[in-house]
């Protein structure tokens, strides 16, 4: 829900630790509590753009003062639900995690207020703008860190048009483990040679957390055996899918604050990575893909038309980063019949459970006791039984009759007749064998892989 009292005017605030008196000149913070992906913001001041849509998030409305936009971000401890029946302690933005996106025109002053209700200092960079070197939020570097209560405010032009975020520069280990992030997409003004004209325009972060399962808060040390592999800090069933009407040119803008690569794959289309933060890619660099590499601390934009209908995946392409809540040190059992053992051990241990003798798919089906606040590891269910994905995964939902600018979600795809892999019902030929395996007795192999922490994904 979104509380924008009086958002133009300087009433004063409920800003807990915050002075009232240094508040009241302050475009008042707007808050977003709801998970759900907001309708794009259409801008009602200043140059026109056509708005993003962030992926389970939202656009923070600003006010004109003088002819400059004014944005107030609040870094705060927030609750984010990562999907229904698990929520986590963060911290973020304006009530989320990330926090909400700032849409800017190439060539707009942009005023932001950064007020730290947090219990440690912080600051804000604004990853991949040109700006004035004092305000690119590096403590200690470029500026005093912001004390607790404080509100330091940052001024610069939007130079050029491009995918950028926000992260702090203050504790970033801790505070980006925490939650801390956004997105920054600045417009360009009118028509530009390298940017196209888009229908739809989604943008999401790649954020990974470290919560065990049953607690809500992540664990800020961890450096890379991270169990929650998240968009916008949501697992699968909790991303939203991305919507288009069948022929409409979509682009994807990805960011990685995580501390690994993303190999970042959909299905049915090819797309063209027309952008970086850097910029517009030249269009005699492009070239036609249907996965891209998001390496830490980069962002990638993606057009393409989207002229298949249909339910495609689209997801991060290392096999752990779509999976939810994966508990670490678990040996591979696949091969292994444990069922005169668990019958033994059962009688010691009543809620003994065999892990993945036949595979890790059972997973997906077994309705095993979870602690409360746990996401369970692979969830959702499709229209054909239960997804065997979580984590980094969506979907991308193309429809003949999608209607333009609607984004809620269709439902399951109607595969047309003769369109949909089925079971095969005739005869099975023997398969041929090279002669010299005939007659020899077939090797069993049983392998358990060693039972240490796994490092590096
Ligand atoms: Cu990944």
């Amino acid at each position: 829900m979104v509380s924008r009292r009086n958002f133009l005017g300087g009433a004063a605030l409920a800003a807990g630790t915050v002075s009232k008196v240094a508040m009241a000149a302050l475009p008042e913070p707007v808050i977003q509590t709801s998970p759900d992906t907001q309708p794009p913001l259409q801008p009602a001041s200043g140059r026109p753009y056509n708005p993003v849509v962030t992926l389970n998030g939202w656009t923070l409305p600003w006010r004109m003062n003088g002819g400059v936009k004014e944005f107030h971000l609040v870094a705060e401890p927030v609750v984010r639900e990562m999907t229904p029946g698990f929520k986590a302690h963060l911290w973020g933005y304006n009530g989320q995690s990330p926090g909400p996106t700032i849409e800017v025109v190439e060539g707009d002053r942009v005023r932001i207020f950064v007020t730290n209700k947090l219990p440690e200092v912080t600051s804000m960079h604004w990853h991949g703008q040109r700006l004035p070197c004092g305000m690119d939020g590096v403590t200690g570097l470029t500026q005093a860190p912001i004390a607790p209560g404080k509100t330091y405010v940052y001024e610069f032009v939007a130079r050029r048009p491009g995918t950028f975020m926000y992260h702090p520069h203050a504790d970033e280990m801790v505070q980006m483990a925490m939650g801390m992030m956004g997105l920054w997409i600045t417009h360009p003004k009118g028509k530009h040679p390298l940017i196209d004209p888009v229908d739809r325009d989604y943008v999401f972060l790649l954020n990974a957390y470290d919560i065990e399962p049953g607690s809500a808060t992540p664990k800020i040390m961890t450096m890379l055996d991270f169990n929650l592999w998240t968009w916008n800090s949501r697992v699968f069933p909790g991303i939203a899918p991305l919507v288009a009407r069948q022929g409409e040119k979509v682009r994807i803008r990805v960011g990685n604050l995580t501390m690994t690569n993303h190999p970042i794959h959909l299905h049915g289309h090819e797309f063209m990575v027309t952008g970086t933060d850097g910029g517009p890619v030249p269009r005699s660099a492009r070239w036609p893909e249907v996965t891209t590499d998001v390496a830490v601390g980069q962002m990638r934009q993606l057009d393409f038309i989207a002229d298949e209908e249909g339910d495609w995946a689209f997801h991060c392409h290392k096999s752990h980063h779509t999976m939810n809540a994966m508990g670490h040190n678990v040996p591979t059992m696949i091969g292994v019949d444990h069922r005169q053992l668990a019958r033994k051990i059962t009688q010691l241990v009543p809620d003994y459970m065999v892990m993945g003798e036949r595979g890790m798919h059972d997973m997906t089906e077994m309705e095993m006791p979870l602690p409360d606040n746990t996401a369970a590891m692979m969830t959702g269910h499709g229209p054909f039984g239960p997804v065997g994905m979580g984590g980094m995964f969506s979907m991308l939902k193309v429809r003949k009759d999608q209607k333009a600018g609607d984004y809620s979600d269709p439902g399951w795809f109607k595969h047309p007749p003769g369109t949909l892999a089925h079971e095969w019902q005739g005869p099975l030929a023997e398969p041929a064998r090279p002669a010299a395996s005939a007659g020899t007795p077939a090797v069993e192999v049983n392998i358990r892989k060693p039972t240490g922490a796994h490092h590096g994904h």
